[in-house]
C-alpha cells in the first residue's frame, strides 16, 4: 500500500461503490449520509445517458453538425455537480451533459450550439454555467477569475473548471492551476480522466505518478477518485467545496473514468483502441453500479426507473422540438460577447464580413 501513496496523494482512487454495487469502506467518506440524494442522482444519470443517445441520433439524421458523447462519464459529472450549490459557477469543456442536466439546463440551447445555429453566447448564465468551450483549457482561467471574484465579493461561491486529461497538457491549464494556488482561489479543478484525448492515450500526456499528483507542484491538495462511482465523486467534490468555502483554497481532483463512445460523432475509435479495452470499462458501468447499490440497500423502488425514463423522454422531445430543421442563426452573432464594448477592429471586421455576404443585420 505504501508505494500507492506518494507525498500524501493516494494512487488508488477513492471509492465507495464497488463495480458490483457493494460498498468499499473508505476512510472519511460516509455513504449513508448520501442515501437521501442517491435516487435523484441515479435518475439524472439515466436521463443523461438517454438524452446523450438522442443527441447522437439527431447528428446521424443530419440535424446536428457534431456531438461529443459523455456515455460512461455520467457518474463523474452528476456526482460532481450535485455536490455544489446552484449558485456555484461551472465552467464546462464540451462533454458535460450530465452536469448540465443537474443544473436543469434546457437541452434545446445545447442542441442549437451543436447544430451550429447558435454560437453559445455567454453560456447558460441563468444557471451559473459558462459557455461550452471547444478551445481546450481556456475556460480553466475563467473559472479561476470567477473564483477570485467570489472572494472579493465575499459571496461564498465556489467555481469548477471541468477539464479533460488532454487539457492538463495545455499551457492555459498550468497557468490557471498556479494562479488559483497563489491566490488561494475557491476553485475546483475537476479532471475527467477518460483515458483518451481524441486518439492520444493517457500515457502520452504526463510523466507524474498520476494527474492528481501534479497538485503537489502547485501547492494544493490532489485527490484521485473512482469516476464511475457517483457517491465517491459527490463526496470528494463536497469536501473540496467545503475547503474552498472556508478559504483553504483550490483542489485538483482526478476522476478516473472512461469515454465509452467515440471522441465525437466524427471519430472512429476502432482505429486507435481495442474492443477488449472498451469491454473492460463497459463492465464498470456507472449506472449499473448505482442501480445495484440502490437495489441491495433497500433504496430502490420501481417508480424510480419509471420517473427516470419519463424525465428522459420529456428531455428528448424538448431537444428534438428545438433543433429539428431549426433556421440558421445570425452570422453576426460571432462578434457579440467578445468584449462588453466591441473594439474598432471587431466593428470593422463585422462590417467587412456582412458586406462580403451581401447581408444586412
Ligand atoms: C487549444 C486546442 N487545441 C487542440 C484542440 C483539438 N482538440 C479537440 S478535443 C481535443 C482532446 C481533448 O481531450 P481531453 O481534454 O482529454 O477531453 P475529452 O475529449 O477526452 O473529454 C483536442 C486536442 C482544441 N479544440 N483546442
Ligand atoms: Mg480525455
Amino acid at each position: 500500500m505504501a508505494d500507492l501513496l506518494i507525498q500524501g496523494i493516494n494512487l488508488e482512487p477513492r471509492q465507495l461503490l464497488a463495480p458490483d454495487g457493494t460498498t468499499t469502506p473508505t476512510a472519511g467518506l460516509d455513504l449513508t449520509a448520501l442515501h437521501d440524494r442517491l435516487p435523484a442522482m441515479y435518475e439524472t444519470m439515466v436521463a443523461t445517458r438517454e438524452l446523450d443517445e438522442e443527441f447522437v441520433n439527431l447528428q446521424r439524421q443530419g440535424q446536428l453538425a457534431l456531438f461529443p458523447s459523455c456515455r460512461g462519464q455520467e457518474a463523474a459529472q452528476v456526482g460532481c455537480a450535485s455536490a455544489l450549490r446552484d449558485t456555484d459557477w461551472l465552467f464546462p469543456q464540451y462533454r458535460e451533459l450530465g452536469a448540465f442536466l443537474v443544473r436543469g439546463i434546457d437541452p434545446g440551447g445545447i442542441g442549437l450550439a451543436w447544430r451550429g445555429t447558435w454560437h453559445g453566447g455567454v453560456g447558460f448564465i441563468e444557471r451559473c454555467v459558462g459557455p461550452i468551450s471547444i478551445a481546450i483549457g481556456t475556460h480553466a482561467l475563467h473559472a479561476v477569475g470567477a473564483a477570485m471574484a467570489s472572494t472579493w465579493l465575499a459571496d461564498g461561491g465556489v467555481t469548477v473548471a471541468f477539464i479533460g486529461d488532454g487539457a492538463t497538457s495545455e499551457g492555459d491549464v498550468h497557468e490557471a492551476l498556479n494562479l488559483a494556488a497563489v491566490n488561494q482561489a475557491p476553485c475546483i479543478f475537476y479532471v475527467q480522466n477518460n483515458g483518451w484525448a481524441i486518439s492520444t492515450p493517457l500515457t502520452d500526456q504526463y510523466r507524474a505518478p498520476s494527474l492528481a499528483h501534479k497538485a503537489i507542484g502547485y501547492g494544493m491538495p490532489g485527490v484521485r477518485v473512482d469516476g464511475n462511482d457517483v457517491a465517491a465523486c459527490y463526496l470528494v467534490v463536497a469536501e473540496a467545496a467545503e475547503r474552498a468555502r472556508r478559504g483553504a483554497g483550490p483542489t485538483l481532483i482526478e476522476a478516473v473514468t472512461y469515454r465509452l463512445g467515440p471522441h465525437t460523432t466524427s471519430d472512429d475509435p476502432t482505429r486507435y483502441r481495442s474492443d477488449e479495452e472498451v469491454d473492460a470499462w463497459e463492465a464498470l458501468d456507472p449506472i449499473d453500479r448505482c442501480r445495484a447499490y440502490l437495489l441491495g440497500s433497500g433504496l430502490w423502488d420501481d417508480s424510480l426507473e419509471e420517473r427516470a425514463r419519463a424525465t428522459a423522454a420529456a428531455l428528448r422531445t424538448s431537444l428534438r422540438d428545438a433543433v429539428f430543421d431549426a433556421p440558421d442563426g445570425s452570422v453576426a452573432e460571432l462578434f457579440d460577447h467578445v468584449f462588453v464594448e466591441p473594439t474598432p477592429v471587431l466593428v470593422a471586421q463585422r462590417a467587412e464580413l456582412l458586406a462580403e455576404l451581401g447581408r444586412e443585420v
